[in-house]
């Protein structure tokens, strides 16, 4: 199967076989033309992480507007799109969390990815596209942090999952957390399994050397209790206390 990469830059490392369109997501006519004749879709443009309201407008509301449209147009068969983690973040580090819980953007950011979430199951349903949100964690070779521990992706389980939003027949809409298998996730991933998801790495491997490099202080309490992170400290003002009592 023939793959092509968009984005508005170029990467140094296409495969063998991969070819590449310049396009800019917020623009729509150039979306069109990186959408045409594609069969399936793997949606990780836009921006990753917390940015001014202009610039998520345009690359993650607007931008993502015009991918859903251009795969409508193109007849494309499935997509695959890349939310996040902060789709939920409000959640506390001691709740356990299935994908069916009302969702608790922590930032701009994690409220352009529900939008995306929306737009997909919208596109599922009234124009009959497979669509997959992955509410992926954070992925990399090595969980980065304690919280990573809990959220932590490797690559290749990434692939598997976006293989299931890719190739599982008869797929309307799921939605299904990004993570590899994690002992100390807070993350109720049965429904990923249900699908066929066989995560083949574990963040615990990497526990001891992970929390032996942890900074003992210094993190916003609010950043220590909710799964978000730093994306629930950032522009915090709420009362802490309160909130806890009330979460
Ligand atoms: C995300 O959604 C971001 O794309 C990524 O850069 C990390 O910040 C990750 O979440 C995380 O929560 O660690």
């Amino acid at each position: 199967m023939a793959a092509q990469a968009a984005d508005v830059r170029e990467p140094k490392d296409l495969a063998p076989g991969e070819t590449f369109i310049k396009a800019d997501i917020s623009k729509a006519a150039e979306i069109d033309g990186a959408c045409a004749g594609v069969e399936g879709i793997i949606h990780l443009g836009g921006r990753s992480g917390e940015a001014p309201w202009e610039a998520i407008l345009e690359a993650n509301i607007v931008g993502c507007y015009n991918l859903f449209e251009a795969a409508r147009k193109a007849g494309v068969k499935r997509v695959v799109f890349a939310t996040s983690n902060h789709a939920v973040g409000f959640y506390p580090r001691a709740t356990m969390i299935g994908t069916d819980v009302i969702p608790r953007p922590d930032s701009r950011y994690g409220v352009s990815k529900l939008f995306g979430e929306g737009l997909g199951a919208m596109y599922a349903y009234k124009h009959g596209i497979g669509v997959t949100s992955l509410r992926i964690g954070n992925v990399g070779d090595k969980p980065l942090d304690q919280r990573r521990l809990a959220i932590w992706i490797k690559p290749e389980d990434l692939v598997q999952l976006i293989r299931i939003g890719l190739e599982r027949p008869g797929l309307v809409y799921e939605v299904m957390y990004g993570v590899s298998d994690n002992q100390r996730s807070w993350y109720d991933n049965s429904h990923a399994y249900e699908l066929g998801y066989k995560p083949e790495h574990r963040a615990e491997d990497h526990a001891e050397e992970v929390l032996a490099a942890e900074p003992r202080s210094g993190k916003h309490p609010a950043a220590e209790f909710y799964q978000g992170g730093t994306f629930c400290a950032d522009e915090y003002s709420a009362d802490l206390d309160t909130m806890k009592s009330r979460s």
